[in-house]
């Protein structure tokens, strides 16, 4: 009986130590990942990850963009990420940096804006890591990132 506390003891320690991503959320190189299991709007996502002090993910690497789809091929659904082009049509941010896609992975023929009315960046497992312009106000999944903190410099 002893020892069996002990192993769940080292086995909690093990745990907490190994990655600093909070339960429910996915360690990735220098991110934390989370995975909705509700579907809301794309502004009400975002507004859902700030509140759990994260951000729509900014997917800026061929590597980041290949761990999410492998976690999004296993599951039903779309999933809202962190770009549109409200604000000038045609340009892509992320909305945590503020900064222009510099890495892209849209679908043949899109961003195609269908009907003048898709803002939103989204991808689905059918799309097999590729991402596609959606209409904001759909109710989707969707996947905050969280960064991890660096070390604390000078
Ligand atoms: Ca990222
Ligand atoms: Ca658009
Ligand atoms: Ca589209």
């Amino acid at each position: 009986m002893l020892s069996l506390v002990l192993i769940i003891i080292v086995g909690c320690v093990c745990g907490a130590t190994s990655q600093s991503c909070h339960q429910g959320w996915t360690y990735y190189q220098k991110s934390c990942y989370y995975f909705s299991d509700i579907t809301l709007d794309w502004i009400n996502a975002g507004a859902f990850c700030q509140v759990h002090h994260s951000e729509l993910v900014a997917i800026e690497t061929q590597a980041e963009n290949a761990f999410i789809e492998s976690e999004v091929k296993n599951r039903t659904g779309g999933y809202w990420l962190g770009g549109n082009d409200s604000v000038t049509e045609g340009v892509w941010e992320w909305t945590s940096t503020d900064e222009v896609f510099d890495y892209t992975n849209f679908g043949p023929g899109e961003p195609n804006d269908s009907n003048g009315g898709e803002d939103c960046l989204m991808t689905v497992s059918a799309l097999n890591g590729k991402w596609n312009d959606g209409i904001c106000s759909t109710s989707l999944l969707f996947i905050c990132e969280r960064m991890k903190e660096g070390p604390v410099i000078g």
